[in-house]
């Protein structure tokens, strides 16, 4: 059946989805007909809490310029100065020219795998708390469900805390 709600995926949807299927997962991106560009919108859009939303965030290490992937909890901030102790680097926010070149996806759309380069990447403990969790699949419009479980081995995350108490 046809869902009104969802529209063909767009190339960079698809280059996800793409990436999904290359490690052998049955999941379904979905672009919707409305905005998933920010946590709050994506939650509202699939009807799961902030908490589940898997936001893809790129730092840039301080020394070694290199870039660094933080799949964080729509709920949390990254605390930079804890990841950083964890990572074992000082890191950066990165700019919207530099995620676009490291990943090949614009901000609002970063998916957490299916990048022109890898990069390291690290996983907020947080979203392991929950059944499935919903990350951006390449457009700010795009979403797929995962298990914490599977996205962890997907994107070869390690698990830290991103927040601090
Ligand atoms: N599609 C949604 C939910 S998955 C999404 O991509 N959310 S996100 O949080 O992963 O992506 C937006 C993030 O991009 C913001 O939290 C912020 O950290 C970052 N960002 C937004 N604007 C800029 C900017 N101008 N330069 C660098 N980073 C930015």
């Amino acid at each position: 059946m046809t869902d009104p709600l969802l529209t063909p995926l767009s190339p960079a949807a698809q280059r996800v989805q793409a990436a999904l299927s290359a490690h052998g997962l049955d999941i379904q991106v979905r672009e919707l007909m409305v905005s998933t560009r920010t946590a709050q919108e994506a939650a509202q859009a699939v009807g799961c809490s902030v908490g589940q939303i898997v936001k893809s965030l790129v730092f840039r290490g301080q020394r070694s310029g290199q870039a660094v992937l933080i799949l964080t909890s729509g709920a949390n901030r990254v605390d930079l100065p804890l990841a950083a102790a964890q990572i074992g680097e000082p890191l950066e926010k990165a700019t919207a020219d530099f995620v676009r070149e490291v990943t090949g996806f614009a901000i609002g759309g970063v998916p957490p795998l299916g990048h022109v380069t890898p990069m390291a990447t690290y996983m907020d403990e947080d979203l392991l708390q929950y059944p499935t969790v919903w990350a951006a699949a390449g457009t700010p419009n795009a979403i797929f469900p995962i298990a914490p479980a599977d996205l962890q081995r997907v994107a070869q995350a390690q698990v830290i805390r991103v927040k601090g108490s």
